[in-house]
């Protein structure tokens, strides 16, 4: 297919100012008729042809202001309908299309998840429901009416405000009317239908309307939506209370879907959820499940302003909503939950796929210049990176200002369809800065490197800073401009005390911010009364997405971790003592020498683990060793997961023996007490009391195993039994085998449960694995058409699994090819998301190099293959 170009961007030629739809559902032939009020766009190309979009279906009528027209008049392909000759003026057209959900398994347009039927647009499944003008920019008023039989589908919901509903005379069918009454894209229409339980609440807007707030489920898991319904009302005030916007219809509806492609979707007024996102109790949903939870309720509640009253102009621009989305359900999380933890766990998560993906082929900016298919683009690029970005815009700008900047753009862009360069516009009005430097960050892909150096002049009592950016090259993009990084930093002394900055280097404002702008490749700053050599706190917080090399002497890490008073720089301290503890290790063992020993970094984490009480969340992210990914990552090149996944363990042994009777003292300490309640406060001690497990079972296996027998038996919670069977899992045996038996037998019937099962088995880091996920694909409860399933068993194995996903006999390779091969011709969009599990591979060693290729080569190869999969094997081998 056709590459799409930012710059080939044209208005379209027709405007579509309302759309009538009528929907009559039925399992295998769904009619559809869409009414299209239409009138020629002032900046569109005169006496142009009406193109419209379609994908995959079928035309069974088409009438112009009620006229029917003749098979002449028009030309109808499954994926377009042309019409050489409309009016000048306004025109209705009446199309009628017929569509079945039942065998739609891409999960885009309209499809049956169970026995509902539900929809899913972005970003271009309406032209699988109707022809139409599929594309971002053209907004319309939408009239829903919805026919179904009453015993199948009692509940009828479409996106706006209810206007009637009623039963249809003789016979079981009923239907129910929806109009939203504010213009948006096809890609947020949405439609279910189907028999689901619910539960209801409400919610008061701070100007005093009534919203009824709804959340539909299965019937029978009500109960588990309570959670996601108090987060929703959260969410509804918390936008209200940062950033002034008031929810603006009647209704807010939330319907949850086991067979989805995404985490959730943003329709107005009727979001569609996997319900992954929404179902939770002690019982089924862990910790982690639940800050899930929350973080997307939220984000999918904030797209009502940023997505859907300010919209995207094209898909280009898509970090608009999503960057921009990500980035304020990241301040709700901090605002909920600890700030610095959650800091921390955004960078964890950025670090884990964005930089990867940024430093390989599948690297591309987070506003992309070209795309051959947007399902691929969204990305932790897009979401994750575009999230920083705006991120740094508020510090470099200022939390006031950037306030004001979101102030003019709410105003000036409502029912608009916007650009980054519109957004952009509203910042640098409020701030009165000039943001073309700024705006690179948009457009240049990679990560770029901040390297610092440092010199302590003891007869001067000066300290010189040099710091230095580069990007590397990426596909596509070989010369690479500086950007503007915004580097906050603090200086401290050997014991502790921090020093004001002062240098005649810097703004004034600079230095009381404790905030230097990095705007070209190098600066050098000499600060002043500095009484001995500083420990360098630098890009405290994580004041902008790039890599900073090198990591501090191991003895000024240690004096971080001791007492940095920037949270995320302690951490940032642990995981880089942690780093070169495990690198040492590596190079040992490919020298053939005994492993070293890190006593500096094992103290280090034995005072965090007696003063975990403290914050106990923080103290558990602190103590967690670096994962084999972060370690391929941050190796870059010549990775050998075997290598790194015995050397990580061989630190962790080391810290287990050490820290052992600290460690049970702590696993004693953090029993829960009490009911549990899945707040931060509980969620730190939890996770304190899994590390200590963890170490326990380190350093000494039969202890640790025992400790999670009992916790297995005994957890009162999802998140106590899941660490338990995780320590068990890794420590192998008969205990483990015992373990995941009575886990299934008690959750055969839960599926989101069941995920977990699936999950923990796949990352079990050892080789028999691979046989054990193949077996496990041949489960009754194994499924390759359910998403969820499939991304717990094999998107699990293929992205946390590395030491058997890279197995140097290709058995990972071929397992992960057979299953994207598969399943890309029933659901493209997730073959192509399990593909992308490549995203590093260049980073490999030679011979893992080689067969991941051949693997690629192999796929592209392949006749019939989706756009999806082929563009990113295609650019996985560029
Ligand atoms: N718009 C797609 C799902 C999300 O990012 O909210
Ligand atoms: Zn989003």
């Amino acid at each position: 297919n056709v590459p799409v170009r930012l710059t080939d961007y044209r208005p379209a030629d027709f405007l579509i100012d309302s759309v009538a739809l009528d929907f009559r559902l039925d399992r295998t032939a769904t009619r559809v008729v869409a009414t299209l009020t239409l009138r020629r766009n002032p900046k569109g190309v005169p006496g142009a042809a009406l193109v419209l979009d379609g994908d995959e279906l079928t035309l069974v009528s088409l009438k112009l202001d009620g006229r029917a027209l003749g098979p002449q008049e028009y030309e109808a392909t499954p994926d377009r309908l042309t019409l050489s000759a409309v009016p000048d003026g306004p025109f209705t057209l009446e199309i009628e299309t017929r569509v079945d959900p039942t065998a739609n398994t891409q999960l885009s347009g309209l499809y049956r998840s169970g026995s509902a039927y539900c929809t899913q647009c972005e970003a271009e499944g309406f032209r699988r429901i109707t022809y139409f003008l599929d594309r971002p920019d053209v907004l319309s008023v939408y009239t829903t009416r919805i026919e179904a039989d009453e015993r199948e589908a009692p509940v009828l919901l479409a996106n706006g405000n209810p206007v009637e509903a009623g039963k249809i005379a003789g016979g079981s069918r009923h239907y129910a009317v929806w109009r939203d009454p504010f213009p948006k894209p096809s890609y947020l229409f949405a439609l279910v239908g189907g028999d689901l339980g619910v539960v209801r609440d409400s919610f008061t807007t701070m100007s005093g309307r009534e919203v009824a707030l709804a959340i539909y489920v299965e019937h029978g898991k009500e109960a588990r939506a309570e959670y996601a319904m108090d987060a929703l009302k959260r969410s509804m005030r918390w936008d209200e209370e940062k950033f002034g916007r008031e929810y603006d219809l009647d209704v807010f509806n939330i319907v949850a879907v086991s067979d989805f492609n995404m985490g959730a979707m943003e329709n107005k007024g009727l979001n569609v959820f996997n319900d992954k996102y929404v179902l939770a109790s002690p019982e089924t949903a862990t910790d982690g499940d639940y800050a899930g939870i929350e973080a997307v309720i939220a984000h999918e509640y904030f797209h009502n302003w940023t997505g859907n009253r300010i919209t995207c102009r094209d898909w280009f621009q898509l970090c608009l909503k999503e960057g921009l989305t990500v980035f304020r359900d990241h301040e709700f999380s901090a605002d909920m939950r600890s700030r610095p933890v959650q800091r921390i766990s955004e960078v964890r998560g950025l670090r884990l796929v964005q930089f990867p993906e940024d430093a390989g082929p599948l690297a591309h900016p987070v506003r992309p210049s070209v795309y051959h298919e947007i399902n691929n683009f969204y990305t932790s690029t897009v979401y994750e990176k575009g999230s920083e970005l705006v991120r740094m815009l508020r510090t470099l700008i200022g939390a006031e200002t950037f306030r004001r900047g979101m102030d003019i753009y709410f105003e000036r862009f409502d029912g608009t369809a916007a650009t980054v360069e519109d957004f952009l516009s509203c910042f640098a009005e409020a701030s009165g800065r000039d943001l073309s430097q700024f705006a690179l960050w948009y457009s240049q892909a990679g990560t770029p490197v901040l390297s610092s150096e440092g010199a302590y002049d003891p007869d001067a009592k000066t300290f010189t800073l040099t710091l230095k950016q580069e990007t590397r090259p990426t596909p596509g993009q070989t010369d690479k401009k500086p950007v503007v990084i915004p580097v906050a930093l603090a200086l401290f002394s050997e014991n502790g005390q921090k020093l004001d900055l002062a240098s005649r280097d810097a703004r004034p404002e600079e230095l009381s911010r404790g905030l230097v702008e990095l705007t070209g490749a190098e600066r050098r700053l000499t600060f002043e009364n500095v009484p001995s050599r500083p420990i360098v706190s630098l890009l405290r917080g994580f004041s902008a997405p790039v890599r900073l090399e090198p990591a501090p002497a191991s003895a000024d890490l240690e004096r971080q971790l001791a007492f940095d008073d920037d949270p995320f720089n302690r951490w940032q301290a642990a995981q880089s003592l942690a780093l070169r503890a495990i690198f040492a290790r590596v190079d040992a063992a490919r020298q053939g020498a005994a492993a070293p020993e890190a006593p500096g970094y094992v103290a280090a984490l034995r005072t965090l683990l007696v003063g975990a009480d403290a914050d106990p969340a923080f103290a558990a992210q602190a103590l967690s060793l670096p994962s084999v990914i972060d370690l391929a990552r941050e190796a870059g090149s010549d990775v050998d997961p075997d290598v790194h996944h015995a050397a990580r363990m061989g630190l962790r042994a080391e810290i287990g023996g050490a820290l052992r009777a600290d460690a049970e003292a702590a696993y004693a300490r953090f029993a829960d007490k009490g009911p549990y309640r899945p707040d931060a406060a509980g969620a730190g001690r939890r996770a304190l009391r899994a590390v200590a497990l963890d170490l326990v079972a380190a350093g000494d296996p039969q202890k640790g195993g025992a400790l999670a027998q009992e916790l297995f038996r005994n957890a009162g919670n999802m998140t106590d039994r899941l660490s338990a069977l995780t320590t068990l899992a890794l420590l192998g045996g008969d205990a483990r085998e015992a373990a995941f038996e009575s886990f299934y037998k008690q959750f055969a019937d839960d599926p989101l449960v069941l995920d977990k099962w699936f999950s923990l088995q796949a990352t079990i880091p050892e080789p028999a694995t691979t046989q054990r996920v193949i077996k496990l694909m041949s489960h009754p409860d194994f499924s390759l058409t359910n998403p969820n399933r499939l991304r717990a068993l094999i998107g699990a194995f293929a992205n946390a699994n590395l030491t058997c996903f890279h197995a140097l006999d290709g058995s990972g390779y071929d397992l992960l090819t057979r299953v994207v091969l598969d399943v890309d011709p029933r659901n493209p969009q997730v073959a192509a998301r399990l593909l992308s599990s490549l995203r590093a591979w260049r980073t490999l060693e030679a011979r893992r190099r080689a067969l991941v290729e051949a693997k690629l080569r192999d796929i592209v190869a392949r006749e019939g293959l989706s756009a999806d999969t082929r563009d990113i094997a295609t650019r996985a081998l560029a």
